[in-house]
């Protein structure tokens, strides 16, 4: 390939009205792409970027402020086709999550006093699901998780995202500052009203005036995003040196992106409809269309492939068993259940996904996405298989793959090598495998009545419990490709 040429970063000014909690890979590939095509077309650097991790992703932000906080993106449409740009709009990098000798929250009064200054107009989000500490299927906050525990013990060094922004929001409400906005860029539907559930019942633990407050003035719009960016691997680091890219901090994606965003922004926002971003009044059917079809398919693929010893998502969509399950689940499963943003054709959107997913120049690993299936499960498949229960129709596709997940959670690979199971939920998986794992119909029953991942009506329908119970003998008995063949 030709060396192509690098765009490079626009100009800075130093002006932070925005703060990002969740700096990680997609952040830096999807929400700091768009701003630096925004600053470049506008001129506009009055929207910088203090960017925060609360995990555990030190290095990274030393790297990047070794690096005077510039990095890479290396956009591919496929192996032959990649843009590359410099991004400059992350102008602060800081970490509040436990360093190496287990203390937190080095600069945490740095992210605080950010957020606590009238400049800052913006807080974005991306922090997964489980980030939120909210049951999924009620929505309630998780008041007896520890991270939780410790933030209403001591709310002025909080360790988690709504511990964090409650601190900020009593900082702002006692200087008599408006509250920023707060956009939720997690894969879940209603994210804004997830956001505000958890600041608000939060904040409630901690005094009733200030939640009344956060609820009344507060903004939580909501927005669907959509970019692949898998886990950076030693060979991608292998691929950008030869592209003359020697980063430790760059990022490698696809060229794709999308961000809908619901228009609610008290105190303004980067005027960045020119660049790409989608202002809407209801980003719900982008959301439910972009969960149930892309995520819905990536879960898919994860939890029946990675047990199969299959390791991305290109290696798995170029089976074409796999590829007809696809089909046949978007196609219809899921369509039925979805209500199509105007102007989106379902079968042209699940067929630009195939394209996607086939896109040869990404390595996601299966293992990646499997990660947080509690948390995930509930708006990728079960709302939608509920939906279509009522109505009395089979969900084959769906009853598959709660098969593999139920399979998956086991640990253990279809060759019997052992891989982490990565899900907070975890441990309860370990017991009822423990428990259960040399009976089907109990094991099978008892992850379906997970009622924190798993919607009552689903719970309690017999022919859908042994339409997955099936499946999963089938799986487990005759393999992954007969239990397809049996699909199809
Ligand atoms: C993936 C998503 O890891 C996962 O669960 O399904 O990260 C997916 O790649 C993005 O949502 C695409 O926009």
């Amino acid at each position: 390939m030709p060396h192509p040429v690098v765009l490079p970063a626009g100009p800075r000014a130093g002006t932070l009205r925005i703060v990002h909690l969740g700096l990680g890979a997609f952040h830096r590939a999807h929400q700091a792409v768009y701003l630096e095509r925004y600053r470049q077309r506008s001129g506009d650097a009055s929207w910088g970027i203090c960017s925060a991790n609360l995990r555990s992703s030190i290095a990274l932000v030393d790297g990047l402020r070794e690096a005077d906080h510039r990095y890479h993106v290396a956009q591919f449409t496929d192996s032959e086709t990649v843009t590359l740009r410099e991004v400059g709009v992350i102008e602060e990098a800081l970490f509040t999550g436990r360093d190496a000798e287990g203390r937190w929250g080095r600069d945490l009064e740095a992210l605080l006093a950010r957020l606590a200054d009238p400049e800052t107009r913006l807080v974005t989000l991306t922090v997964t699901e489980k980030g939120y500490f909210l049951n999924p299927a009620s929505g309630m906050l998780l008041a007896d998780d520890p991270m939780i525990a410790a933030d209403i013990a001591d709310p002025a060094r909080p360790r988690t995202a709504p511990g964090i922004l409650v601190a900020a929001l009593a900082r702002r409400r006692v200087r008599g500052i408006a509250p920023f906005t707060v956009l939720s860029c997690d894969n879940m539907p209603d994210n804004g009203r997830c956001a505000r559930h958890a600041v608000v019942q939060l904040a409630e633990r901690q005094d009733a005036t200030l939640a009344a407050w956060i609820e009344r003035e507060g903004a939580f719009p909501s927005s669907m995003v959509d970019g692949i960016v898998p886990a950076m691997t030693e060979a991608d680091f292998t691929r950008l040196s030869a592209l003359r890219i020697d980063d430790p901090n760059a990022v490698v994606a696809e060229a794709y992106l999308q961000w809908v965003v619901e228009d609610d922004f008290p105190l303004g926002r980067p005027d960045w409809a020119a660049d790409g971003v989608e202002m809407v009044a209801d980003v719900a059917p982008f959301e439910a269309m972009k969960l149930r079809l892309l995520n819905g398919s990536h879960s898919l693929l994860a939890y029946l492939g990675a047990p199969e010893g299959i390791e991305t998502v290109y290696e798995a969509v170029s089976r074409d068993d796999l590829r007809r399950l696809l089909r046949r689940y978007m196609l219809e499963e899921a369509a039925p259940t979805l209500v199509m943003p105007e102007g989106t054709d379902l079968k042209t959107y699940a067929v630009s996904l195939l394209a996607r997913f086939a896109n040869d120049s990404l390595r996601h690993r299966l293992h990646q996405i499997a990660m947080d299936g509690s948390q995930k499960l509930p708006q990728r498949w079960l709302i939608g298989t509920s939906a279509r229960r009522e109505k009395g129709w089979e969900s084959p596709c769906i009853a598959l793959g709660l098969a593999g997940w139920i399979r998956y959670t086991a640990g253990r690979d279809a060759r019997g090598n052992a891989y982490v199971v990565d899900d907070p939920l975890a441990g309860r998986f370990v017991d009822l495998h423990a428990r259960h794992g040399q009976v089907p119909e109990a094991l099978v029953g008892a992850f379906l009545a997970m009622d924190d991942v798993v919607p009552s009506a689903l719970a309690t329908d017999a022919d859908f419990a042994e339409a997955v119970l099936a499946a999963y003998r089938r799986l487990t008995e005759q393999g992954l490709e007969a239990a397809l063949a049996y699909l199809t």
